[in-house]
């Protein structure tokens, strides 16, 4: 596809100069547009129903003007309908399971797992993370992104790599001491339930090697990684990304832990208004919008990600010239709506671990006579338990005022005994909508 600007073989082209950049994106741009018309009707027949060409896309800007993608274009399409090469390109497939009905597939030529795997290797590094570490990955194998995604990175990158895969708690937190683990790839909830196994197995987390956590595939709040930095003597990066995307490696914080730097030179963001589809400028709130500058088996333009968050466009300390975006508390799709106010899981969690070190949690929505309620389920740990009732119904009363006061609803807090809820291996589910429909 030959070699743009001449910097697709540079180390890393997270230090660019802006302009430089913008005009190797806009370069990117033009090609992925192109080879997108010519191979998926789909998006071909939308860009004409716009009276559109290839051709009209000028300046970044007019990126702008493109009809979107979104997830239930690939439903319909399911299994190959959105792909741009013949199979015989195609050297991988991953899926994702979805809540409903068929799971989406993605899929990579030679060259787009090279960029992936380019992505990861920089996202790694960001992170401070060398051929130095030993780093255990957490993240399921198999048709979930997390875990290969992360895998050929590490290895990429000449770190030591245990493939541990998702479960096996015990056995994982033995692996971690006896080969020497320095950083750990998993999801934050599975962490959690990491730190509690090693705990109980008498292998405490902060005596151990283990320095580093870059942990994404869900929200997580500022609250939960204070948590888990405290407990496991740890540092926490947010890493993101998505299949439809590539995988793991779309974005990912740096030292500052100030928003994630997103691997502009190959994914190209856009935040719009969610009801308007309106571009919004740096800094405002929306929908952010990814397109993929360099994935050729299966190209998204414009992809919906449903994931809330902004562009920050001011630099950052780290040197590195790539924009952040904001750390994403949210999916729109998580929101759910209680008497018609708005609230976000992540706004729950934010207040309860103000108040008390539970970062295992439920919340449950039920209907009690035609009345939708929100109920959560805190699961507290042997430590902060009290044989006194008044102590107890005072914290359980502390926890509700935290969580009324955030999201302006009264809330039944429910605390229950060690080992009550469900850990997670994997992405976490927390909320559990019961209500009448
Ligand atoms: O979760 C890819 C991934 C694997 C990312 C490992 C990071 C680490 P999907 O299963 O397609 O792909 O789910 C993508 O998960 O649209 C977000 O809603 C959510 N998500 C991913 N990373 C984060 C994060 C992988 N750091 C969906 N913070 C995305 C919040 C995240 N949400």
């Amino acid at each position: 596809m030959g070699n743009l600007l001449g910097i697709d073989n540079l180390a890393s082209p997270d230090y660019l100069e802006r302009g430089y950049l913008r005009q190797l994106q806009l370069q990117r741009l033009q090609r992925i547009i192109r080879h997108t018309y010519d191979h998926v009707e789909l998006f071909r027949n939308r860009m004409k129903e716009r009276g559109l060409t290839p051709e009209d896309v000028k300046t970044l800007e007019d990126l702008g003007k493109l009809p979107f993608m979104k997830k239930v274009d690939l439903r319909d399409n399911y299994p190959f309908g959105l792909f741009a090469v013949p199979l015989s390109q195609i050297v991988r497939l991953h899926a994702s399971s979805g809540t409903t009905g068929k799971p989406i597939v993605v899929a990579y030529t030679k060259e787009d797992i090279d960029v992936w795997i380019g992505a990861v290797r920089r996202a790694l590094n960001c992170c401070g993370l060398s051929s130095e570490d030993v780093i255990q990955i957490a993240y399921g194998y198999g048709l979930f992104t997390g875990g290969l995604g992360a895998h050929y990175g590490a290895e990429a990158l000449g770190a030591t790599v245990v493939p541990a895969s998702g479960g096996n708690t015990k056995r994982q937190v033995m692996l971690m001491r006896d080969f020497g683990v320095t950083a750990v790839c998993c999801t934050p909830s599975y962490f959690i339930h990491m730190i509690e196994v090693a705990e109980a197995e008498g292998l405490p987390l902060p005596d151990q090697k283990v320095r580093t956590g870059i942990f994404g595939a869900e929200p997580w709040s500022e609250e939960m990684r204070r948590y888990i930095e405290e407990k496991a003597g740890i540092e926490a990066f947010d890493i993101y990304g998505l299949s439809e995307i590539i995988g793991p490696g779309v974005a990912v914080e740096c030292h500052e832990h100030n928003g994630l730097h997103i691997f502009e030179d190959r994914f190209y963001p856009e935040v719009i208004d969610p009801d308007t589809g309106e571009v919004l400028p740096d800094g405002e709130t929306g929908e952010l919008v990814l397109t993929t500058l360099s994935k050729f088996a299966m190209p998204m333009i414009r992809y919906r990600t449903r994931d809330i968050t902004k562009i920050i466009s001011e630099p950052c300390p780290c040197g590195r010239t790539l924009r952040r975006i904001g750390r994403i508390s949210s999916r729109s799709d998580d929101m759910f709506i209680i008497r018609g106010v708005n609230v976000f899981p992540s706004q729950i969690e934010s207040a309860l671990l103000q108040v008390v070190d539970s970062p295992n949690y439920n919340i449950i929505l039920y209907t009690e006579n035609r009345v939708d309620n929100i109920e959560i389920d805190v699961e507290i740990n042997a430590g902060s338990f009290s044989d006194q009732v008044c102590e107890m119904e005072q914290l359980r009363r502390k926890i509700a005022s935290a969580v009324e006061s955030v999201i302006g609803l009264r809330v039944l807090v429910k605390l229950v005994g060690p080992q009550q809820i469900q850990r997670s291996e994997g992405k976490a589910k927390r909320v559990f909508d019961k209500r009448e429909k």
